[in-house]
């Protein structure tokens, strides 16, 4: 290899690439271009691996002259490109359209499971009535969840709550919010006003109207002087904002440990509006709460003087209140998760 040799070599692939540059249709032909000529195992890097057979002299004058040549190739490149990608775009410009008046998809928009739409309704018209909303573990002790609300080891009461019990000796799934209610009063002075929403547990054999979980809504009110008047009135309150106004609404005698006097509070049937009709057992009267005044026990459990301080509570369960107000018959509803059920409240 001489020095004549390959610098007619660097020409010819000079005149060669040039003209297959001017001649490549479009950039992927451009690309795949640059890298046969000036890529690392390139044409024109494989011509210059001749040079170190020539005499010292001669080897800046050929590199010299390869510069040149990469100069040149890619100043082509460049312009071909240019012109190539210019078409390309015009060409893509010419054939796609954008349809701007397109409607957009439609987004699907989700809802408020009725449970916790219940929750919601009811946390609003009491917060109107100054109550604020507390929350307490799922996992309770059974000292704050059975024995602090007046309910004793082994005492008969316990039937009422069947209870799901958790690893640990001496905890449980709450069986109601009411230890939420203990714990606010061992938190708080007087005026209290709480209210407890939240998931509650029992060993239950599920029905239309029993599940294992589910939610309930618990109010405390604790304050110098009140009276069972008191809760009365603001249950009425409760029953016409959240099922209608001047609907008539009675206090029956009821039974809590943790309540003295206890009551369940009615609201006349939704459905037939006081003769009695299927929906309210033929009596005239659906039973929307348990209630009553908190028991002296409990309030001192609570760290307050029963002497000084007196108090009502109330708890309910939101899928009961939706059930009414929605006309559900089944409670399994709430847990099934069934779309075509759920799209009902969107
Ligand atoms: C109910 C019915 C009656 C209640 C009582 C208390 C506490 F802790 F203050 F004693 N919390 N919740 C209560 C009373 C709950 O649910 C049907």
């Amino acid at each position: 290899m001489d020095f004549a040799q390959l610098t007619r070599d660097l020409e010819a692939l000079r005149s060669e690439a040039l003209a297959q540059i001017v001649a490549a249709p479009d950039t992927a032909a451009l690309e795949s271009l640059e890298v046969e000529i000036l890529g690392k195992k390139g044409r024109l890097t494989g011509i210059l691996r001749g040079i170190g057979a020539l005499p010292a002299d001669d080897r800046p004058r050929v590199g010299a002259v390869a510069n040149t040549i990469r100069q040149a190739v890619e100043a082509a490149l460049r312009d071909r490109s240019a012109a190539v990608g210019g078409a390309e775009l015009r060409a893509r410009l010419l054939t796609e359209r954008v349809d701007v008046t397109t409607p957009g998809r439609p987004i699907a928009r989700g809802s408020l499971h009725p449970s916790i739409e219940a929750m919601a309704d009811i946390a609003r018209i009491f917060s109107q009535f100054g109550f604020v909303v507390h929350e307490s573990p799922e996992v309770e002790d059974d000292r704050t969840n059975f024995q602090m609300l007046n309910i004793p080891p082994d005492h008969p009461a316990r039937d009422l709550w069947d209870t799901l019990y958790v690893d640990q000796p001496g905890y449980l799934l709450r069986t109601h919010t009411s230890p939420g209610q203990i714990r606010v009063m061992q938190a708080m002075r007087p005026p209290i006003r709480a209210l407890l929403p939240g998931r509650c547990f029992r060993y239950e054999a599920v029905d239309a109207s029993h599940g294992f979980e589910f939610f309930q809504v618990e109010g405390l009110m604790v304050d110098e002087g009140t009276t069972l008047g008191d809760l009365k009135g603001l249950l009425d309150q409760f029953a016409r904002a959240m099922f209608g106004a001047n609907k008539r609404t009675r206090f029956r005698p009821g039974y809590y440990p943790f309540t003295e006097p206890s009551v369940a509070f009615d609201v006349e049937c939704l459905v037939c509006g006081g003769p009695g009709c299927p929906a309210c057992g033929r009596s005239g009267w659906m039973t929307i709460l348990g209630a009553g005044m908190v028991h002296p026990v409990v309030l001192r459990n609570g760290g307050l003087d029963p002497e000084r301080y007196q108090g009502f509570a109330f708890g309910m369960g939101p899928e009961r209140i939706s059930m009414l107000k929605h006309g559900i018959t089944d409670l399994r509803l709430f847990m099934e998760n069934d779309l075509r059920f759920l799209e009902q409240f969107a």
